[in-house]
């Protein structure tokens, strides 16, 4: 049976997902077979572009009419749009992957999640955490769970971009709490979070954050509209950073910044267990480093090897894979769920548990004080 997705979204990260799709074919012959087969939006004339330039059979300009209609719903609007069709489309008995944050806010993101239950374990409801499908990453948790770390003490992860440097950067939907519910906070901490909660998360490791301190600065408080005259204010944070403490007693650091002079997509991960660390950068994400009690220096393991998890699909060993592939990897897991009616994680309880932390860290920022998720 052939699987007819739909996809609200055609910009950059439409468009990662819709060339993860073209790729399945070719390099993961098992994934189910589907059609990209309805593009929405709201503006025709760049919809009608879009879906011919990404290989989409029909648009829409109404999601109303398209989440029942598919097999397969992807959600992969700006913040504010993730909720009411997403909970539509589940209701209608239909599979969702929703981008992350799962939505601007945890009332949004508790909405989301009930209709994801109620949908039942057949229809799976993925939030598309990218991060988790690295070969490296995926090295790194069984490296963890086999124990050769020990118990984390120390985990750190920062994310650095600094497209808002610039004073004079116009005002986008991303600077806009009411659309995107939080600003680095959301957009880049939510990766930091669930990928903590992906390594180091479960009962026999680190456990789930337990409380949070956090602290949030917005640098640039009114930004110019693009193309008008007027400025309008900036209601979202910049950067945020924030102190963890973890069930079984592991402490952590983690924060995000749109404003750190010269990183792009700089997303770090650090953990120190007791008996060794590793390092894991997303700028070199072919790349893992451990260092084990004794060793006199961090050890570069490139995850590229046949056997490395995903590389058998692409090319010979050794000829590195990139942040793309990292959809193509999470689109064939979760198409194959929604094929074999399985279930999917990073599913809405994950999204769910990162959003936990981004509200804790705010709440924490607002009373000045430790607080829990
Ligand atoms: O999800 C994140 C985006 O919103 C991405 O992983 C990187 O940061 C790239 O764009 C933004």
């Amino acid at each position: 049976m052939t699987l007819e997705v739909g996809v609200l979204g055609y910009r950059f990260i439409g468009t990662a997902h819709a060339n993860a799709m073209a790729r399945l074919p070719m390099f993961f012959p098992d994934a189910p077979e589907i059609e990209r087969s309805v593009l929405v939006g709201r503006d025709e004339d760049a919809l009608t572009e879009a879906a011919d330039r990404l290989g989409f059979a029909s648009i829409s300009t109404d999601w109303g009419e398209v989440v029942d209609d598919v097999d397969v719903f992807y959600n992969l609007g700006p913040n504010h749009v993730h909720r009411e069709p997403s909970v539509a489309a589940l209701e209608a008995g239909t599979p969702v992957f929703c981008e992350k944050p799962l939505a601007p806010t945890l009332e949004g993101a508790n909405v989301m999640t009930e209709a994801a239950h109620a949908a039942g374990d057949d229809v799976p409801a993925g939030c598309a955490f990218n991060y988790r499908f690295v070969p490296a990453i995926r090295y790194a948790k069984r490296l963890l769970e086999d124990g050769d770390l020990g118990d984390p003490r120390h985990v750190r992860g920062r994310y650095l971009q600094d497209w808002l440097v610039d004073p004079e950067v116009p005002w986008s939907w991303r600077t806009d709490a009411d659309l995107a519910g939080s600003g680095a906070l959301g957009d880049l901490g939510a990766h930091t979070v669930d990928l903590l909660r992906f390594l180091v998360g479960s009962d026999d490791l680190a456990g789930e954050i337990e409380r949070v301190s956090g602290h949030l600065k917005t640098f640039v408080d009114e930004r110019p509209v693009e193309g008008e005259a007027e400025t309008r204010p900036v209601t979202v944070d910049d950067a945020y950073s924030a102190q963890l403490e973890f069930e079984n007693g592991a402490m952590g650091t983690i924060e995000a910044s749109r404003f750190a002079t010269g990183h792009k997509n700089d997303h770090t991960i650090e953990i120190h267990g007791s008996d060794g660390s590793l390092r894991f950068s997303l700028e070199r994400l072919n790349e893992l480093e451990v260092l084990r009690e004794g060793d006199r220096g961090y050890e570069t393991i490139l995850v590229t090897d046949e056997d490395d998890p995903y590389v058998d699909h692409w090319w010979p060993p050794g000829h590195v894979l990139g942040w793309e592939h990292t959809f193509v990897h999470e689109n064939y897991e979760f198409l194959s769920a929604v094929a074999n009616g399985q279930e999917f994680e990073p599913n809405f309880d994950d999204g769910l548990a990162a959003q936990q932390v981004l509200d804790a860290i705010e709440r924490s920022d607002d009373r000045g004080a430790w607080v829990s998720p």
